[in-house]
Formats: structure tokens, C-alpha cells, sequence
């Protein structure tokens, strides 16, 4: 009897000490956080007209279909899910709100605004994770959040972050499962910066504030987002790397590390395992960054791949939440989730179909050659048959019929959006 695509990969990687069918029920469990922004490239829902003033973020493109209304962007959302394999989460912003036609300032916000978000997450059977936003409001126009020199501007920021771990909180509460507070701020400077001690001591002291009340672990667990540079921030970011790892480990905080923070020739998947040796839990943004912080969709390139193999050789993956953070304007937005998603579902299951013990026993023996020669010979192993055998098992699309429906959805769906 002929054997299936399938049954012909499975054997292959038999023959080197990896079960197929075990990476695949693995990677099926790994949750995936979906960010809501993507789906209106960082709109929010906070005025009839939210767009992205104020400053901190920036998205290009102008590609016809974005969701106008929570209902539009749940509706987005679902297609996405459907169109995706495994276990998913969503990830929300502050500003996406369910505020009823009213304005709601940043330092206003209730875990109210948010029911209409969890009523929608327990419908779909998914967690949420939340995000302050700090940035698209005139009091982050100066380019100053936490670390504001301005009193009153800070204390308005602290309030909000305060406001968040509450929700967050809440929402975990209300989801049975803890929500991941990620705060990323964009305080820096365009140009040179004299007093960078003293934005960073603000900073701090703002966080020592923010962080003073303590929520149960199993509703809340706080991040903390470091950053290179940015639009308008090319010369002095705040928040820096170093900045929060010191602040992380001192207190007992997560990091987020999100891939287009760095040095493009960094080799982010490198800090993985420093990080998970000293601290319990890590919060990935994974992105791809073209030259800068671009926030490309993310596909399945090298630095992606690393990523995940190093989640996976670290033995830690249990204490890494997953979460993904592009924006492209200039395509279908649907399309652009789900290729994002499923390029990291792959990443993942590559580093689940490594021979781990294998490649590390040859490394602790001396035997580099055959070490880099089993490694080179991994990259032609029939990998897609895997993959594609995963998606039959959960009834998706393999990745060419997907596209068919997401321009079926686009037709009848988002060019009704004008
Ligand atoms: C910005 C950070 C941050 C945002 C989201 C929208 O550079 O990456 O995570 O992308 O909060
Ligand atoms: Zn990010």
C-alpha cells in the first residue's frame, strides 16, 4: 500500500528520534495572543475618529477594508480565528474600549469598558491579554509619558497604567486565565538628550508606583516593553533595553521583548536564554522589522525560526507567552493575520521537530561536524507535510486555499467598508 504524504514525513523523522505526532498536539496547545491592532492599524475605538494623532506609533499604507467599530473588528477577528489552527488568544489595547459613544480620557477608564470584549473572548472560548496605550493622545505629543517632567502629564500616565493592571485583573478574573499587562511607553528624545539619568530615575519612580498594588498571579501578571528607538525617538529612548532588564529582574517583573527593538543585526534569539535563566516568565512581541522597526507581518524567515528554537532548547517554553505585533496598512488585513499567525505556528513547529538531546549531546562531545551536518540536514526533511497534516487534522486550509478565502472574505465583506 502506498503510503500518505504523511505517513512518509512521519518516518523520516522517526528515523531521527522525532515524533511528528507529538510536536503536533504540542504546537496545537502553545496559545498564540492575536493583537486587535492590526485589524485597524492602531485605531482604537475611543472617538468616532480615532486615528492615530499624538504621536509614538506610525503605520503606512492605506489599503481599503479596515474595521470601524468593535463589531467590525470582532467580525474580523473571527474569520481570522477560523482561518488559523490552534490555540489562540486575543490581545487588547486600551483604546479599544467599548466606551458607547462617549469620551472616556485614558485616566477614566473602568473594567467595565471592557465586558463587551470578554462577553466576545468567552463566546470564542479565548483568554485576553491587555496593553496600556500611552501613545496617539495630546499628552504624549511632547514625547513624554512616565517619565514626563511635567507633573501633571505623569500623574495623568500613572493613572492610566494603574487603570490597566486593574482591568487586567478583572478581565483575568472574569476569563479564568491571567491576563498579560504589557506596557510599552514611547518617552525618548529625537535629539540629543542631556539628562537621561533623570528621565530614567522618573521612569522608575513612576513604575515603583504604578506596580505598588499586588494582584493575584493567576488574574494579572505584569511586562514591561524595552526599545531601541523610534520615529521621533532616534536619539534617546527611556525605556531601553538595559533599562528594564535592571528593572525586571529587581522586581520581579516580566520582559517583553519585541523582535524589531533591536539592532537589526541583532540576533534577538539570543537574549532568550539569559533571559529565561534569571527571570520566570518572558512576553515576546514577535515581528519583523525592514531596516527599523517597520512592523512587517511576520513571516517564516531565519530570525523568526531561531526564536522559536531557542524558546524550545531552553526547556522554558511553559513560561513564555507568545504574542505578535505588526501592522501593515498597505494589504488585506485579514491576509496579513493569518499569514502572521501561521508563520509563527511553523516556527514553532520546526523547533518542536528538532532533535534537541541529539544536536546537544554531539555538541558536549566534540563532534561539531556532524553536529552542523545534522542541523543542515534537518532543513530538507519534509517539513510541509507536517505542517499541512496539522491543518488537515484541525480542518483549515493549507496556506494556498486560505488565500482563496480571504479574498472571498475581502469581496463580500471588507470592500463593504467604503
Ligand atoms: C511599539 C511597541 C508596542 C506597540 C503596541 C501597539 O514600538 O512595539 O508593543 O506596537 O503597543
Ligand atoms: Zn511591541
Amino acid at each position: 500500500m502506498e503510503l500518505t504524504r504523511y505517513e512518509r514525513a512521519r518516518e523520516a523523522y522517526r528515523k531521527i528520534g522525532v515524533d511528528t505526532d507529538e510536536a503536533i498536539s504540542h504546537v496545537a496547545r502553545l496559545p498564540i495572543s492575536i493583537h486587535c491592532w492590526q485589524g485597524d492599524d492602531v485605531g482604537g475605538f475611543e472617538t468616532p475618529d480615532a486615528s492615530l494623532s499624538g504621536g509614538g506609533i506610525q503605520t503606512t499604507g492605506n489599503y481599503p477594508g479596515k474595521a470601524r467599530s468593535i463589531e467590525e473588528l470582532q467580525k474580523d477577528l473571527e474569520k481570522v480565528f477560523s482561518l488559523v489552527p490552534g490555540t489562540k488568544r486575543l490581545n487588547l489595547h486600551a483604546s479599544y474600549g467599548d466606551f458607547k459613544g462617549e469620551f472616556v480620557d485614558r485616566d477614566q477608564i473602568e473594567p467595565s469598558h471592557y465586558d463587551t470584549w470578554i462577553q466576545w473572548a468567552k463566546k470564542m472560548g479565548v483568554g485576553i491579554d491587555f496593553n496600556g496605550t500611552f501613545f496617539s493622545h495630546p499628552k504624549a505629543e511632547d514625547g513624554y509619558t512616565l517619565a514626563s517632567k511635567d507633573p501633571e502629564i505623569r500623574a495623568f500616565w500613572i493613572e492610566h497604567a494603574k487603570r490597566c493592571r486593574k482591568i487586567a485583573a478583572y478581565i483575568g478574573r472574569q476569563l479564568g486565565t491571567p491576563c498579560i499587562l504589557d506596557t510599552w511607553i514611547p518617552d525618548g528624545a529625537k535629539d540629543v538628550t542631556f539628562d537621561r539619568f533623570g528621565f530614567r530615575k522618573i521612569l522608575k519612580e513612576s513604575l515603583d508606583e504604578i506596580f505598588e498594588q499586588e494582584y493575584p498571579r493567576e488574574f494579572m501578571r505584569d511586562a514591561v516593553e524595552t526599545k531601541l528607538f523610534g520615529i521621533g525617538s532616534e536619539s534617546f529612548v527611556v525605556g531601553s533595553h538595559e533599562f528594564y532588564m535592571n528593572y525586571a529582574s529587581r522586581n520581579n517583573k516580566m520582559l517583553c521583548i519585541d523582535m524589531g527593538h533591536f539592532h537589526t543585526e541583532e540576533d534577538v534569539s539570543d537574549k532568550i536564554s539569559s533571559i529565561l535563566l534569571f527571570d520566570d516568565e518572558l512576553l515576546l512581541h514577535i515581528s519583523r522589522p525592514v531596516h527599523w522597526d517597520s512592523d512587517h507581518v511576520v513571516i517564516l524567515t531565519d530570525k523568526v525560526k531561531n526564536v522559536a528554537r531557542e524558546l524550545l532548547r531552553t526547556g522554558k517554553i511553559d513560561n513564555v507567552h507568545i504574542g505578535l505585533d505588526f501592522f501593515d496598512a498597505s494589504i488585506n488585513r485579514i491576509g496579513a493575520y493569518v499569514t502572521g499567525v501561521r508563520a509563527f505556528q511553523k516556527a514553532l513547529l520546526t523547533a518542536l521537530l528538532e532533535p534537541v538531546d541529539t544536536l546537544v549531546t554531539l555538541e558536549k562531545d566534540g563532534r561539531g561536524y556532524e553536529k552542523l551536518a545534522t542541523y543542515e540536514a534537518l532543513s530538507t526533511l519534509p517539513f510541509g507535510d507536517v505542517y499541512d497534516h496539522w491543518l488537515e487534522l484541525e480542518n483549515k486550509d493549507d496556506d494556498f486555499s486560505v488565500i482563496e478565502k480571504i479574498v472571498e472574505y475581502e469581496k463580500k465583506e471588507l470592500n463593504r467598508r467604503r
